[in-house]
């Protein structure tokens, strides 16, 4: 059985377009298990430190600005090949080269309103489930369709 997990957020665009419900079931659709869930304002030390990758890059304060600006819906999401996998569920960064049938394809336009984050390794998403959840906050249990999705 895979353990392995990902970090998958919607961002304050998802969250205020509405979308949460659609972009969660895609993630129960496909049969990854929901360990993890709760609505987050961030921080911007919190946000510097998950994105402490591009803090130097010249759309990193518009970046911010647009993730400080409401709620985050933070989650994780547990399967087989679950961070490559929620990374194509999401869509290309730039949502104008994300394909018709993927979140970013299907909701976004700009890349600075681009709805959702998806972790891009399986060591970034090591980093940002522990950045955005406490160990108690993540579930385990037995989804009951396990047999019904994995042979
Ligand atoms: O992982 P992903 O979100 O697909 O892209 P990243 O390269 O990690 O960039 C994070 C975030 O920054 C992206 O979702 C939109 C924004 N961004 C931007 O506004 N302009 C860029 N040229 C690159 C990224
Ligand atoms: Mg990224």
């Amino acid at each position: 059985m895979s353990e392995e997990r990902t970090f998958i957020a919607i961002k304050p665009d998802g969250v205020q377009r509405g979308l949460i419900s659609n972009i969660l079931g895609r993630f129960e659709n496909r049969g990854y298990k929901l360990v993890g869930i709760k609505l987050v304002q961030p921080t911007e030390s919190l946000l510097k430190t998950h994105y402490s990758d591009l803090t130097e890059k010249p759309f990193f304060p518009k970046l911010l600005s647009y993730m400080l600006s409401g709620p985050v819906l933070a989650t994780v999401w547990e399967g087989k090949d679950v961070v490559k996998q929620g990374r194509a569920i999401l869509g290309a960064t730039n949502p104008l080269n994300s394909a018709p049938g993927t979140i970013r394809g299907d909701f976004a336009i700009d890349m600075g309103r681009n709805v959702c984050h998806g972790s891009d390794s399986v060591p970034s998403a090591d980093k940002e489930i522990s950045l955005w959840f406490k160990k108690e906050e993540l579930v385990d249990y037995q989804s009951h369709s396990f047999n019904w999705i994995y042979e």
